[in-house]
Order: C-alpha cells, then structure tokens, then sequence
C-alpha cells in the first residue's frame, strides 16, 4: 500500500528550491507523489515502503544540500 509522509525542509530559499526538491524525489524509484511548499517549508511525500523508506527520503534531500526533518 502507498503511504504518506510530512517533511520539514531547512534552506529552501527560492522556487527553483522547490523545483529542485520535486525533481530529486519524483525521480526516485517508488516515490509517487510530492508536494513542497517553498513558504511553509514543508513537503508531503507519497511513496511505496517496499522501495523507498522515510530515511532514505531525508537522506534525498540532506545530499541535495538542504536539511529534512520527519514531521508528524
Ligand atoms: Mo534558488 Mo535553491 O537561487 O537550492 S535554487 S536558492
């Protein structure tokens, strides 16, 4: 089953930030769905727990020079 999870992100600064974090993630294997929103700082991820886990998701972001944190 797909679930779902909430991101805070750290140093986004602009929308190509956003473009950017939607890139890296929508091109991940078993990430389905991603929403990132520059003001809140937030991202809500869709993705298949058989092929991608949460960390890995932070892991994803962290490498592209921004800082994820789960939220709840
Ligand atoms: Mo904007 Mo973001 O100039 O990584 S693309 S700061």
């Amino acid at each position: 089953a797909i679930k779902k999870c909430s991101l805070h992100i750290a140093g986004m600064t602009c929308s190509s930030c956003v473009a950017n974090i939607e890139n890296i993630l929508s091109s991940k294997q078993g990430i389905s769905e991603v929403a990132v929103t520059l003001l809140g700082g937030k991202a809500e991820v869709a993705y298949d727990p058989n092929l991608v886990s949460p960390s890995q998701i932070v892991d994803l972001i962290d490498s592209s020079g921004y800082e994820a944190t789960l939220a709840g």
